[in-house]
């Protein structure tokens, strides 16, 4: 589902994700191209500029962390707007007196008989409540058995009742659920522009004073959806979405723009004909979907929670001045790697790092690498504070002494001092050649 929009979102944002610097051309560029991606996508214009106005705000305003590059980050802020776009994740209320009535409502084959019998399905199986289907669609022929049929598949209860009075038909099912949890009412399509049809909706909400008015909308019709939620929003409160569609070929424009411009949530998706194919809807997960960009997401996510940027920052610093690392410093950069859950699941999480990821597969198994970091800790708390800001004092004594303090053999503490020495040979080695950008990359983080 919503393949178009994935295509098109990604396309705009691939010549971002790789780039260690970033402009605010580069920035301008890739919202254009975001612009025409949403457009063809065919997302309402108040939400492509509610979107992109934030993405803008924030990506020029935001500091770079470390450990990412900015386009990394511009794509985690695109995937923040998408999220708050799509809005929160709001389970569907049913707290109420028994039983909770549930009014669906929405254009002709929207979707609303079919999603009735799925809503039914899912409330019993999922949330076990007993449910009662009742049908107030008196004009399409066989609405009725349409969804008699669907409650047999079910196993829920029917309204059963000879009246072709949508109102009285309304009524028998009030006093027949009362022995049920949830009633879900089912109403006749219609066109918007029937009025006749619009005034029976009312006067059905009126009598049923429903926990939820549903508006079941089909996500195919892209933002022309907008204006068919905005008739329905006038005529009855609605309280939240339906979106059905979805597995088709949807471009996927109304799942953006539907609850920006109504300002209701959407309860669940369709996402296909049968019974089960109905979803909770859950703005993260789609807003990652259609992004096609979870690694980059999930690393940055990863990034923000597990560095202390302040120290990264200086430690860079420090490295790049050349004054020279000490055990100090080494054990806040192994502390960082530690947070982030070592080298194998940051590489799993680096885009193009497959390749490499399979080379060291043998090395990092097991949480080795983890294993690695924490012995290496170990060692440096095992020093005194005037070793650890004093490398060259670890004479062979002193290194039997750390060693056995933590419990490690002496060649592992010999690697430890030989991997600072490296680090600190090559900030002599990249000063001198002025390699700046060489080395920032070196400590994994790239620089503007
Ligand atoms: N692919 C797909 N088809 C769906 C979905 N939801 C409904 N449909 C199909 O859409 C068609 C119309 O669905 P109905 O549930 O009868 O629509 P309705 O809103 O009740 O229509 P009226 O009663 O005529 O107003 C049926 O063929 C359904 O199988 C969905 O999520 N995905
Ligand atoms: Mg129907």
């Amino acid at each position: 589902m919503l393949e178009f929009l994935q295509d098109k979102l990604s396309n705009a944002l691939s010549s971002l994700r790789g780039k260690g610097v970033l402009t605010e051309a580069d920035v301008e560029a890739a919202l254009r191209e975001l612009r025409v991606a949403l457009l063809e996508a065919d997302v309402a214009l108040p939400a492509i500029k509610q979107l992109l106005g934030n993405v803008k705000a924030k990506a020029i305003g935001d500091a770079t962390l470390k450990g990412i590059n900015p386009g990394q980050q511009v794509v985690k802020i695109v995937y923040d707007e998408l999220v708050a776009l799509l809005g929160e994740e709001t389970p569907l209320e049913l707290r109420s007196p028994q039983p909770a009535v549930l009014l669906l409502c929405g254009l002709q084959g929207g979707g609303k008989t079919t999603s009735a019998g799925k809503l039914a399905k899912w409330l019993q199986e999922k949330q076990s409540k007993r449910v009662l289907l009742a049908s107030l669609d008196v004009y399409r022929p066989a609405a009725i058995e349409q969804l008699q049929q669907l409650a047999e598949r079910v196993g829920c209860g029917v309204l059963n009742h000879a009246s072709t009075n949508p109102l009285t038909r309304a009524k028998a099912a009030l006093q027949e659920a009362k022995g049920y949890d949830v009633l879900i009412l089912d109403t006749a399509g219609r066109t918007v522009l029937d009025d006749a049809l619009m005034t029976e909706l009312q006067a059905i909400h009126k009598l049923a004073k429903p926990t939820a008015t549903l508006l079941v909308a089909d996500a195919q019709t892209g933002q022309a959806a907008v204006p068919v939620a905005e008739a329905f929003k006038a005529a009855v409160p609605l309280t939240g979405l339906i979106l059905t569609r979805l597995d088709g070929d949807a471009r996927g424009g109304a799942v953006l723009s539907l609850r920006h411009i109504t300002g209701v949530p959407i309860h669940f998706v369709g996402v296909g004909e049968k019974l089960d194919q109905l979803e909770p809807f859950r703005p993260a997960g789609v807003a990652g979907r259609i992004l096609g960009q979870g690694d980059v997401v999930a690393l940055v996510e990863k990034v923000q929670a597990a560095t202390n940027q302040d120290e990264a920052a200086a430690l860079e610093k420090k490295f790049l001045s050349g004054a020279g690392l000490n055990f100090n410093d080494l054990k806040k950069q192994l502390q960082m790697l530690n947070r982030l859950g070592g080298f194998a699941s940051m590489l799993d999480l680096m885009p193009g790092m497959g390749a490499m990821k399979t080379q060291l597969q043998e090395k990092l198994a097991d949480g080795q690498a983890e294993k690695t970091l924490k012995r290496q800790l170990a060692l440096i708390d095992s020093m005194t504070p005037q070793e650890r800001k004093n490398p060259t004092l670890l004479n062979g004594k002193r290194r039997l002494r750390i060693a056995k303090g933590a419990g490690r053999e002496v060649s592992e503490l010999n690697k430890l001092v030989k991997q600072l020495d490296q680090l600190n040979q090559m900030a002599k080695m990249m000063k001198g050649a002025g390699g700046l950008a060489g080395m920032a990359k070196l400590l994994g983080g790239q620089r503007r």
